[in-house]
């Protein structure tokens, strides 16, 4: 069987089309700020984004880390959500790096403006100053879930009020402004600093940016080299990236609508829905003693990699199955038959 990968949207792999803009790149050393294809890119993200610079970085978790460390200085404390991907899934990077602490807000990726004013440590000698706060959006682990623009907003007015940077992990946050029915630079209006992914939904094999104003992108582009990641012919890259500008955001509503499929036929297979998807990620729960042969989430992936559908866990019953650009309706529809076959 043709396998069917839905761990995440980061398996895609660049098509034919995305490969010719690839090979048929121009290059310089972007080192020197000479790679004509990446000067490109980082100007159509700025663009796009409405701030005034951006950077191309190979990845999110670096995206987000350089944003970090332009925000803060070691002791200091950024306030996330408690499953927020910059506390939960970069190794620890802010804590190891830059000697940032995490304090968590909110519940399930999401927090309003009186859960900030509350969580900012009043100052006192004895206590770390809070000094950034990271808005995920889309939310991961919550499964995609979109911040309403409003609530971003008053959010972001109140950490600017306090003295707070805002950053925005946008690393789906096309997805998020397909599902808002807005654009992108009135998500990351308020921010300071965002961070976005080319290689999740927008399907290109590397890279991320990291959008913000003009007087702080050349402390960016150092910090990018202190961690290693100026790259030199990246044009390469950023060609694919472009080519995914130009072709893959407009058809995200597609992934969306994949998703929500998806989840509407696991719940008919018995599957449990903490709620219907917003976006490309479908969370779905393995109900307790109901299933002999299912018991629980691992037996689920495990059974379902025998059927040639790749989905993983995120704890003892939840899985999270992704919908792609490589994971067309048809595929859909093949990857449910498949769960309908071993589910019984
Ligand atoms: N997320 C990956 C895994 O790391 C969990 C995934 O499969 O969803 N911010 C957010 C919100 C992300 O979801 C991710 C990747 C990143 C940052 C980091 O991006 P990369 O993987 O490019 O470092």
């Amino acid at each position: 069987m043709d396998p069917i990968d839905l761990r995440s949207d980061t398996v895609t792999r660049p098509g034919p089309a995305m490969r010719q803009a690839m090979a048929s790149a121009e290059v310089g050393d972007d080192v020197y700020g000479e790679d004509p294809t990446v000067n490109r890119l980082e100007a159509r993200a700025a663009t796009l984004l409405g701030k005034d610079a951006a950077l191309f970085v190979p990845s999110g978790t670096m995206a987000n880390q350089i944003a970090i460390r332009a925000l803060t200085r070691p002791g200091d404390v950024l306030l996330a959500a408690h499953d927020a991907h910059v506390l939960r899934y970069e190794s620890g990077a802010a804590a190891a790096l830059w000697g940032v602490q995490i304090q968590t807000i909110g519940s399930n990726g999401f927090f309003d403006e009186r859960a900030l004013r509350a969580a900012i440590p009043y100052r006192d000698v004895h206590l770390a100053p809070a000094t950034v706060i990271a808005i995920e959006n889309t939310h991961n682990v919550s499964g995609g879930r979109v911040w309403p623009c409003d609530q971003l907003d008053a959010v972001a007015r109140a950490a600017h009020e306090r003295g707070l940077r805002v950053h925005i992990d946008g690393a789906r946050i096309f997805n998020a402004a397909c599902a808002a029915g807005t654009d992108v630079a009135r998500i990351a209006r308020s921010a300071d600093t965002v961070a976005f992914c080319l290689s999740k939904g927008l399907g290109a094999p590397v890279g991320s940016l990291v959008c913000c104003d003009a007087d702080r992108i050349g402390e960016l582009r150092r910090i990018r080299k202190m961690l290693g990641g100026g790259m030199r012919q990246a044009g390469i890259l950023a060609a694919a990236g472009l080519h995914a500008l130009d072709h893959h955001v407009e058809r995200l509503q597609e992934d969306h609508d994949n998703a929500r499929t998806l989840a509407e036929g696991l719940a008919a297979c018995g599957l449990e829905l903490p709620q219907l998807p917003e976006t490309n990620l479908v969370l779905f729960d393995v109900p307790a003693g109901r299933f002999a042969n299912v018991p629980d989430a691992a037996t689920f992936a495990r059974v379902a990699r025998e059927h040639d559908l790749l989905i993983d866990p995120i704890d003892r019953r939840r899985l999270r199955a992704v919908t792609h650009l490589d994971a067309t309706a048809e595929r859909i529809a093949d990857a449910l038959d498949r769960v309908r076959g071993f589910m019984g």
